[in-house]
Protein backbone atom coordinates (compact mmCIF):
# COMPACT_ATOMS: atom_id res chain seq x y z
CA UNK A 1 0.00 0.00 0.00
CA UNK A 2 3.07 2.18 1.27
CA UNK A 3 4.66 2.05 -1.91
CA UNK A 4 1.91 2.51 -4.46
CA UNK A 5 1.62 6.22 -2.34
CA UNK A 6 5.15 6.65 -3.32
CA UNK A 7 4.44 5.88 -7.33
CA UNK A 8 2.01 7.72 -7.26
CA UNK A 9 3.40 10.60 -6.39
CA UNK A 10 6.11 9.95 -8.68
CA UNK A 11 3.73 9.88 -11.11
CA UNK A 12 2.24 13.05 -9.90
CA UNK A 13 5.57 14.85 -10.09
CA UNK A 14 6.90 13.68 -13.66
CA UNK A 15 3.69 14.29 -15.25
CA UNK A 16 2.13 17.20 -14.27
CA UNK A 17 -1.48 17.95 -13.68
CA UNK A 18 -3.52 21.32 -13.72
CA UNK A 19 -2.08 22.08 -9.86
CA UNK A 20 1.31 20.94 -10.92
CA UNK A 21 1.36 23.35 -14.34
CA UNK A 22 0.12 26.27 -12.38
CA UNK A 23 2.25 25.77 -9.08
CA UNK A 24 6.41 25.70 -9.64
CA UNK A 25 8.19 22.73 -7.74
CA UNK A 26 9.98 24.31 -5.17
CA UNK A 27 13.24 22.13 -4.03
CA UNK A 28 14.39 22.03 -0.05
CA UNK A 29 17.08 20.52 1.48
CA UNK A 30 16.34 18.07 3.62
CA UNK A 31 18.90 17.57 6.66
CA UNK A 32 19.12 15.99 10.21
CA UNK A 33 17.82 18.44 12.51
CA UNK A 34 19.77 20.35 14.70
CA UNK A 35 20.15 19.45 17.95
CA UNK A 36 22.09 16.06 19.62
CA UNK A 37 19.69 13.20 21.19
CA UNK A 38 19.64 13.97 24.60
CA UNK A 39 19.51 11.42 27.63
CA UNK A 40 15.76 10.06 28.53
CA UNK A 41 14.38 8.33 31.16
CA UNK A 42 12.19 5.26 30.49
CA UNK A 43 9.01 4.19 31.77
CA UNK A 44 10.80 1.22 33.91
CA UNK A 45 13.29 4.19 35.16
CA UNK A 46 16.08 4.14 33.54
CA UNK A 47 18.34 6.88 31.97
CA UNK A 48 19.29 6.48 28.99
CA UNK A 49 22.08 8.03 27.12
CA UNK A 50 22.93 6.75 23.13
CA UNK A 51 25.76 7.68 21.72
CA UNK A 52 25.13 6.24 18.64
CA UNK A 53 21.63 6.07 16.66
CA UNK A 54 21.52 5.08 13.30
CA UNK A 55 18.47 4.62 11.01
CA UNK A 56 18.27 3.05 7.03
CA UNK A 57 15.39 4.84 5.51
CA UNK A 58 14.71 5.22 1.89
CA UNK A 59 12.26 7.14 -0.25
CA UNK A 60 10.53 10.04 1.92
CA UNK A 61 7.64 11.61 0.40
CA UNK A 62 5.78 14.38 2.08
CA UNK A 63 1.74 14.63 2.00
CA UNK A 64 -0.82 17.26 1.95
CA UNK A 65 -3.95 17.61 4.18
CA UNK A 66 -6.72 15.27 2.47
CA UNK A 67 -10.21 14.52 3.71
CA UNK A 68 -8.61 13.46 7.05
CA UNK A 69 -7.94 17.38 7.05
CA UNK A 70 -8.92 18.35 11.00
CA UNK A 71 -8.19 15.26 12.26
CA UNK A 72 -4.76 15.41 10.94
CA UNK A 73 -4.09 18.78 12.23
CA UNK A 74 -4.96 17.82 16.08
CA UNK A 75 -1.01 16.94 16.95
CA UNK A 76 0.02 20.76 16.54
CA UNK A 77 -2.81 22.44 18.03
CA UNK A 78 -3.86 19.77 20.52
CA UNK A 79 -1.81 20.48 24.14
CA UNK A 80 0.44 17.06 24.35
CA UNK A 81 -1.39 15.98 27.13
CA UNK A 82 -4.35 14.88 24.87
CA UNK A 83 -3.71 11.86 23.24
CA UNK A 84 -3.81 11.80 19.38
CA UNK A 85 -6.38 10.56 17.14
CA UNK A 86 -3.54 8.50 15.89
CA UNK A 87 -4.35 7.77 12.05
CA UNK A 88 -2.95 10.15 9.64
CA UNK A 89 -3.59 7.78 6.79
CA UNK A 90 -4.66 9.84 4.14
CA UNK A 91 -3.86 13.03 2.24
CA UNK A 92 -1.85 13.44 -1.24
CA UNK A 93 1.48 12.58 -2.06
CA UNK A 94 2.66 15.77 -3.56
CA UNK A 95 6.15 15.70 -2.96
CA UNK A 96 9.54 13.52 -2.31
CA UNK A 97 13.19 12.91 -2.14
CA UNK A 98 13.93 9.40 -3.36
CA UNK A 99 16.72 7.52 -2.20
CA UNK A 100 18.07 5.42 0.37
CA UNK A 101 20.73 6.45 3.50
CA UNK A 102 22.11 5.04 6.80
CA UNK A 103 21.57 8.15 8.82
CA UNK A 104 23.36 9.01 11.48
CA UNK A 105 20.85 10.55 13.79
CA UNK A 106 23.49 12.45 15.86
CA UNK A 107 24.76 14.05 12.92
CA UNK A 108 22.93 17.58 13.09
CA UNK A 109 23.03 19.01 9.85
CA UNK A 110 23.69 15.91 7.50
CA UNK A 111 22.24 16.43 4.40
CA UNK A 112 20.65 13.38 2.99
CA UNK A 113 19.55 15.61 -0.47
CA UNK A 114 16.86 17.95 -1.78
CA UNK A 115 13.67 17.25 -1.93
CA UNK A 116 11.18 18.72 -4.53
CA UNK A 117 7.79 19.71 -3.35
CA UNK A 118 4.69 20.95 -4.84
CA UNK A 119 3.52 24.64 -3.13
CA UNK A 120 1.12 23.25 -0.47
CA UNK A 121 -0.39 23.10 3.05
CA UNK A 122 2.05 20.22 4.16
CA UNK A 123 1.17 17.94 7.31
CA UNK A 124 2.97 14.52 7.15
CA UNK A 125 5.74 12.61 5.87
CA UNK A 126 5.85 8.78 5.25
CA UNK A 127 9.14 7.25 4.37
CA UNK A 128 10.29 3.33 4.47
CA UNK A 129 12.07 1.72 6.41
CA UNK A 130 15.41 -0.39 4.85
CA UNK A 131 18.23 -2.30 5.62
CA UNK A 132 21.70 -0.69 6.33
CA UNK A 133 24.38 -2.12 2.75
CA UNK A 134 27.33 -0.54 1.18
CA UNK A 135 25.61 1.67 -1.57
CA UNK A 136 24.96 3.91 1.16
CA UNK A 137 27.95 4.30 2.10
CA UNK A 138 28.68 1.87 5.05
CA UNK A 139 32.47 0.75 5.06
CA UNK A 140 32.78 -3.56 5.26
CA UNK A 141 32.17 -4.68 8.58
CA UNK A 142 29.63 -2.35 9.66
CA UNK A 143 27.01 -3.99 11.79
CA UNK A 144 24.73 -1.58 10.06
CA UNK A 145 24.87 -3.52 7.22
CA UNK A 146 21.54 -5.93 6.77
CA UNK A 147 19.74 -4.66 8.93
CA UNK A 148 17.85 -1.32 9.63
CA UNK A 149 18.64 0.64 12.73
CA UNK A 150 21.36 0.30 15.33
CA UNK A 151 21.37 2.12 18.79
CA UNK A 152 24.46 1.83 21.08
CA UNK A 153 24.73 3.35 24.72
CA UNK A 154 24.25 3.65 28.22
CA UNK A 155 21.19 2.93 30.86
CA UNK A 156 21.69 3.66 33.94
CA UNK A 157 19.81 2.93 36.83
CA UNK A 158 20.44 2.85 41.08
CA UNK A 159 23.67 3.88 40.79
CA UNK A 160 24.24 0.93 38.05
CA UNK A 161 25.32 1.45 34.50
CA UNK A 162 24.09 -0.78 31.63
CA UNK A 163 25.84 -0.44 28.30
CA UNK A 164 24.20 -1.92 25.34
CA UNK A 165 23.89 -2.08 21.88
CA UNK A 166 19.59 -2.40 20.20
CA UNK A 167 19.83 -3.79 16.75
CA UNK A 168 16.18 -4.42 14.66
CA UNK A 169 15.22 -4.80 11.68
CA UNK A 170 12.19 -4.11 9.67
CA UNK A 171 10.57 -5.74 6.32
CA UNK A 172 11.56 -4.23 3.62
CA UNK A 173 8.08 -3.25 2.39
CA UNK A 174 7.28 -1.69 5.89
CA UNK A 175 6.61 1.75 5.46
CA UNK A 176 5.85 4.82 8.09
CA UNK A 177 3.22 6.93 7.42
CA UNK A 178 2.24 10.14 9.13
CA UNK A 179 5.22 11.14 10.67
CA UNK A 180 4.49 15.06 11.41
CA UNK A 181 5.23 17.59 9.16
CA UNK A 182 3.57 21.10 9.69
CA UNK A 183 4.31 23.59 6.62
CA UNK A 184 2.91 25.59 3.93
CA UNK A 185 4.86 25.84 1.40
CA UNK A 186 4.64 28.28 -1.61
CA UNK A 187 7.07 29.11 -4.61
CA UNK A 188 8.84 31.81 -2.27
CA UNK A 189 9.61 28.83 0.45
CA UNK A 190 13.28 28.17 1.15
CA UNK A 191 14.04 26.84 4.22
CA UNK A 192 15.43 23.34 4.85
CA UNK A 193 13.52 20.15 6.23
CA UNK A 194 14.71 18.95 8.94
CA UNK A 195 14.11 15.36 10.22
CA UNK A 196 14.11 14.58 14.07
CA UNK A 197 14.54 11.76 15.96
CA UNK A 198 12.50 11.45 18.94
CA UNK A 199 13.40 8.95 21.24
CA UNK A 200 10.57 10.15 23.93
CA UNK A 201 7.21 10.32 21.92
CA UNK A 202 5.93 14.01 22.12
CA UNK A 203 2.29 13.37 22.70
CA UNK A 204 2.39 9.75 24.73
CA UNK A 205 5.72 10.41 26.61
CA UNK A 206 6.65 6.90 25.71
CA UNK A 207 10.15 5.45 24.52
CA UNK A 208 11.09 2.85 22.44
CA UNK A 209 13.11 1.10 25.27
CA UNK A 210 10.22 1.59 27.76
CA UNK A 211 10.06 -2.17 28.03
CA UNK A 212 13.70 -2.71 28.28
CA UNK A 213 14.87 -4.12 31.68
CA UNK A 214 18.46 -3.78 31.57
CA UNK A 215 19.16 -5.37 34.82
CA UNK A 216 17.54 -8.65 33.94
CA UNK A 217 19.36 -9.18 31.05
CA UNK A 218 23.04 -11.05 30.75
CA UNK A 219 25.48 -9.14 29.01
CA UNK A 220 28.15 -10.77 26.62
CA UNK A 221 31.40 -11.58 27.41
CA UNK A 222 32.16 -7.83 26.56
CA UNK A 223 30.06 -6.19 29.15
CA UNK A 224 27.46 -5.39 26.93
CA UNK A 225 23.92 -6.00 26.99
CA UNK A 226 22.81 -7.18 23.23
CA UNK A 227 19.04 -7.19 22.02
CA UNK A 228 19.39 -7.87 18.49
CA UNK A 229 17.21 -9.88 15.74
CA UNK A 230 17.22 -13.96 15.93
CA UNK A 231 18.37 -13.89 19.60
CA UNK A 232 16.40 -16.36 21.85
CA UNK A 233 16.98 -15.31 24.93
CA UNK A 234 16.00 -11.57 24.34
CA UNK A 235 13.09 -12.06 21.81
CA UNK A 236 10.28 -10.79 23.91
CA UNK A 237 12.21 -7.62 24.84
CA UNK A 238 13.12 -7.23 20.89
CA UNK A 239 9.85 -7.71 19.60
CA UNK A 240 8.41 -5.07 21.87
CA UNK A 241 11.20 -2.77 21.09
CA UNK A 242 10.65 -3.49 17.32
CA UNK A 243 6.86 -2.36 17.40
CA UNK A 244 7.50 0.82 19.41
CA UNK A 245 10.60 1.59 17.27
CA UNK A 246 8.27 1.74 13.78
CA UNK A 247 5.73 4.22 15.13
CA UNK A 248 5.56 7.24 13.79
CA UNK A 249 5.66 9.09 17.00
CA UNK A 250 9.07 9.02 16.96
CA UNK A 251 10.23 10.73 13.51
CA UNK A 252 8.92 13.74 13.10
CA UNK A 253 9.70 16.68 10.50
CA UNK A 254 9.98 20.24 10.22
CA UNK A 255 10.44 22.95 8.06
CA UNK A 256 13.36 24.99 9.32
CA UNK A 257 13.48 29.32 8.55
CA UNK A 258 16.85 30.67 10.33
CA UNK A 259 17.59 32.86 11.92
CA UNK A 260 19.01 36.43 10.90
CA UNK A 261 20.59 39.16 12.97
CA UNK A 262 21.20 42.76 11.61
CA UNK A 263 23.82 44.28 14.00
CA UNK A 264 25.67 48.06 14.00
CA UNK A 265 29.24 48.17 14.85
CA UNK A 266 31.53 50.98 14.79
CA UNK A 267 34.83 48.98 14.87
CA UNK A 268 37.18 50.19 17.22
CA UNK A 269 37.86 53.54 16.10
CA UNK A 270 34.35 54.29 17.64
CA UNK A 271 34.51 51.80 20.71
CA UNK A 272 37.96 53.04 21.79
CA UNK A 273 38.72 55.57 19.43
CA UNK A 274 40.92 56.90 16.93
CA UNK A 275 44.66 56.76 17.61
CA UNK A 276 47.33 59.74 16.40
CA UNK A 277 48.71 56.94 14.42
CA UNK A 278 45.52 56.88 12.55
CA UNK A 279 45.18 60.56 11.70
CA UNK A 280 48.00 62.62 9.40
CA UNK A 281 48.19 65.59 11.93
CA UNK A 282 48.70 64.26 15.23
CA UNK A 283 45.01 64.32 16.89
CA UNK A 284 43.40 61.59 18.60
CA UNK A 285 39.52 61.00 18.84
CA UNK A 286 37.79 59.32 21.51
CA UNK A 287 34.17 59.30 21.67
CA UNK A 288 31.78 59.38 24.92
CA UNK A 289 28.70 59.15 22.58
CA UNK A 290 28.21 57.70 18.85
CA UNK A 291 24.79 57.40 18.23
CA UNK A 292 23.28 56.36 15.05
CA UNK A 293 19.04 56.09 14.21
CA UNK A 294 18.76 53.66 11.91
CA UNK A 295 15.48 52.81 9.81
CA UNK A 296 14.03 50.96 7.01
CA UNK A 297 16.79 48.25 7.01
CA UNK A 298 15.77 45.67 4.22
CA UNK A 299 17.67 42.18 3.58
CA UNK A 300 16.87 38.95 3.26
CA UNK A 301 13.40 39.73 2.72
CA UNK A 302 13.02 41.00 6.22
CA UNK A 303 12.11 44.38 6.98
CA UNK A 304 12.80 46.76 10.07
CA UNK A 305 11.15 49.34 9.56
CA UNK A 306 12.98 51.44 13.15
CA UNK A 307 13.96 53.71 13.70
CA UNK A 308 16.51 52.17 16.20
CA UNK A 309 18.94 54.32 17.65
CA UNK A 310 22.17 52.29 18.69
CA UNK A 311 24.95 53.51 20.53
CA UNK A 312 28.03 52.70 18.39
CA UNK A 313 30.76 53.20 21.83
CA UNK A 314 29.68 50.16 23.51
CA UNK A 315 32.07 47.58 23.92
CA UNK A 316 31.03 44.81 21.76
CA UNK A 317 33.76 42.24 21.63
CA UNK A 318 33.96 42.64 17.82
CA UNK A 319 30.22 41.40 17.41
CA UNK A 320 28.56 45.06 17.12
CA UNK A 321 25.16 45.74 18.79
CA UNK A 322 22.42 43.87 17.69
CA UNK A 323 19.27 46.15 16.07
CA UNK A 324 17.32 43.29 15.15
CA UNK A 325 16.35 39.80 14.46
CA UNK A 326 13.86 37.92 12.09
CA UNK A 327 13.19 33.95 11.10
CA UNK A 328 14.33 34.09 6.94
CA UNK A 329 14.17 31.56 4.20
CA UNK A 330 17.70 29.95 4.10
CA UNK A 331 19.73 31.19 0.97
CA UNK A 332 21.90 33.44 -0.26
CA UNK A 333 20.81 36.63 -0.38
CA UNK A 334 22.78 39.30 -2.55
CA UNK A 335 22.27 43.62 -1.78
CA UNK A 336 20.47 44.82 1.14
CA UNK A 337 19.76 48.52 2.38
CA UNK A 338 19.32 51.07 5.31
CA UNK A 339 19.40 54.14 6.10
CA UNK A 340 21.13 56.07 8.49
CA UNK A 341 19.18 59.29 9.86
CA UNK A 342 20.32 61.14 12.59
CA UNK A 343 23.66 60.56 13.78
CA UNK A 344 24.76 62.18 17.48
CA UNK A 345 28.68 62.42 18.41
CA UNK A 346 29.85 63.54 21.44
CA UNK A 347 33.75 62.95 22.02
CA UNK A 348 37.56 64.66 22.77
CA UNK A 349 40.14 65.06 20.40
CA UNK A 350 43.64 65.36 21.86
CA UNK A 351 46.90 66.58 20.97
CA UNK A 352 49.53 66.80 23.26
CA UNK A 353 48.27 68.89 26.37
CA UNK A 354 45.68 70.50 23.94
CA UNK A 355 41.86 69.13 24.49
CA UNK A 356 38.34 70.35 22.31
CA UNK A 357 35.50 68.80 23.49
CA UNK A 358 32.90 68.61 20.35
CA UNK A 359 29.21 67.37 20.61
CA UNK A 360 27.41 67.68 17.28
CA UNK A 361 23.91 66.20 16.28
CA UNK A 362 24.51 65.55 12.30
CA UNK A 363 20.97 65.40 10.51
CA UNK A 364 21.77 64.24 6.98
CA UNK A 365 19.72 61.10 6.55
CA UNK A 366 21.31 58.70 3.59
CA UNK A 367 19.98 56.16 2.59
CA UNK A 368 22.67 53.20 1.55
CA UNK A 369 21.30 50.89 -0.66
CA UNK A 370 22.56 48.29 -3.32
CA UNK A 371 25.54 47.41 -0.22
CA UNK A 372 28.00 44.84 -2.10
CA UNK A 373 27.02 42.21 0.36
CA UNK A 374 26.15 38.73 0.56
CA UNK A 375 24.28 37.76 3.59
CA UNK A 376 24.15 33.61 3.72
CA UNK A 377 20.78 32.00 5.84
CA UNK A 378 21.68 28.94 6.63
CA UNK A 379 20.37 26.95 9.02
CA UNK A 380 23.90 25.83 10.42
CA UNK A 381 24.69 28.95 11.92
CA UNK A 382 22.77 32.78 11.93
CA UNK A 383 23.69 34.95 9.38
CA UNK A 384 24.41 38.65 10.21
CA UNK A 385 24.12 42.00 8.23
CA UNK A 386 26.69 43.96 9.88
CA UNK A 387 25.69 48.15 9.46
CA UNK A 388 29.28 49.32 9.90
CA UNK A 389 30.31 52.87 10.54
CA UNK A 390 33.49 54.30 9.96
CA UNK A 391 34.09 57.20 11.99
CA UNK A 392 37.01 58.03 9.83
CA UNK A 393 35.49 59.25 7.12
CA UNK A 394 34.22 62.28 9.51
CA UNK A 395 37.81 63.40 9.40
CA UNK A 396 38.19 63.29 5.23
CA UNK A 397 39.68 65.91 3.44
CA UNK A 398 38.11 65.00 -0.01
CA UNK A 399 34.57 63.87 -0.52
CA UNK A 400 35.31 62.74 -4.08
CA UNK A 401 39.32 61.19 -3.63
CA UNK A 402 39.41 57.18 -3.13
CA UNK A 403 43.02 58.23 -1.15
CA UNK A 404 41.54 61.13 1.62
CA UNK A 405 43.83 62.38 4.19
CA UNK A 406 42.61 61.77 7.74
CA UNK A 407 42.88 65.02 9.82
CA UNK A 408 41.50 66.87 12.69
CA UNK A 409 43.36 70.49 12.89
CA UNK A 410 40.77 72.02 10.44
CA UNK A 411 38.23 71.76 13.19
CA UNK A 412 40.58 72.03 16.17
CA UNK A 413 40.96 75.25 14.54
CA UNK A 414 37.53 76.15 14.33
CA UNK A 415 37.17 76.77 18.00
CA UNK A 416 37.03 80.35 17.41
CA UNK A 417 36.80 81.50 20.97
CA UNK A 418 39.01 78.91 21.87
CA UNK A 419 36.85 77.89 25.01
CA UNK A 420 38.04 73.95 24.43
CA UNK A 421 34.01 73.59 22.60
CA UNK A 422 33.95 72.96 19.11
CA UNK A 423 30.09 74.57 18.12
CA UNK A 424 28.25 73.76 15.12
CA UNK A 425 27.84 77.69 14.88
CA UNK A 426 31.42 77.80 14.85
CA UNK A 427 31.99 75.34 12.16
CA UNK A 428 29.08 76.96 10.19
CA UNK A 429 31.45 80.49 10.32
CA UNK A 430 34.64 78.62 9.22
CA UNK A 431 35.52 78.26 5.66
CA UNK A 432 36.74 74.25 3.91
CA UNK A 433 39.65 75.67 3.22
CA UNK A 434 41.70 73.43 0.99
CA UNK A 435 39.05 70.43 1.46
CA UNK A 436 38.32 68.96 -1.69
CA UNK A 437 33.75 68.55 -1.93
CA UNK A 438 34.07 67.77 -5.87
CA UNK A 439 31.28 69.86 -7.28
CA UNK A 440 29.26 70.11 -4.09
CA UNK A 441 28.75 73.76 -2.92
CA UNK A 442 30.00 73.39 0.74
CA UNK A 443 31.73 76.27 1.84
CA UNK A 444 32.13 76.33 5.71
CA UNK A 445 32.84 73.04 7.86
CA UNK A 446 29.43 72.15 9.21
CA UNK A 447 27.69 71.43 5.89
CA UNK A 448 31.33 69.95 5.25
CA UNK A 449 30.45 67.11 7.97
CA UNK A 450 27.38 67.05 7.18
CA UNK A 451 28.13 66.05 3.75
CA UNK A 452 30.96 63.64 4.75
CA UNK A 453 28.56 61.87 7.35
CA UNK A 454 26.29 60.35 4.78
CA UNK A 455 29.38 58.44 3.53
CA UNK A 456 29.77 56.87 7.21
CA UNK A 457 27.79 53.67 6.52
CA UNK A 458 29.02 50.55 5.27
CA UNK A 459 28.12 46.95 5.08
CA UNK A 460 30.27 43.76 6.81
CA UNK A 461 33.25 45.62 7.19
CA UNK A 462 34.49 47.33 4.13
CA UNK A 463 31.22 46.53 2.09
CA UNK A 464 30.28 49.64 -0.29
CA UNK A 465 26.55 50.69 -0.67
CA UNK A 466 25.30 52.87 -2.90
CA UNK A 467 24.36 56.18 -0.87
CA UNK A 468 21.79 59.16 -1.68
CA UNK A 469 19.90 61.44 -0.08
CA UNK A 470 16.97 60.03 1.90
CA UNK A 471 13.96 60.02 -0.23
CA UNK A 472 10.97 58.71 2.01
CA UNK A 473 9.56 56.64 4.93
CA UNK A 474 8.51 53.20 4.86
CA1 LIG B 1 34.45 77.31 20.95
Amino acid sequence: MGFKIIVCGMIFLAMGCSTASESPQVTFPVRINDGEIAPFDTALGYRVDLNEARLAVKNIVFTVSGELHTASLWDFFVPSAYAHPGHYEGGDVTGQLAGAWALDLNNTGHELGSATLLPGKYFGVNFGFSRGNASMGLAEGDPMIGHTAIFRGTARKLGIEYPFEVITDSEEDRILVGAPFGATLDGSSHGVIGLMYKPVDPYEKDTAFDDLDFSTFTPDDDGVIRIVPGKNSVEDAYNKFHRRFETHDHYSFSYNQAPMHVTAYGESFIENGIPASAVSDGWALSYKKFDVQLKDIHVAGATFAGPISVDLTKKSQGHGTLVGSASVNVGSYAGGEFTIDTITIEGTATKGNIQKQFAWTLNNATDYSNCHSTTLIDTKAAGTFQITVHADHLLFDSIVSSDPAVGFQAFADADRNNDGHITPAELLDTDIKTFDPGNAAINNLWDWLLALSATVGHINGEGHCHAAPHTHDL
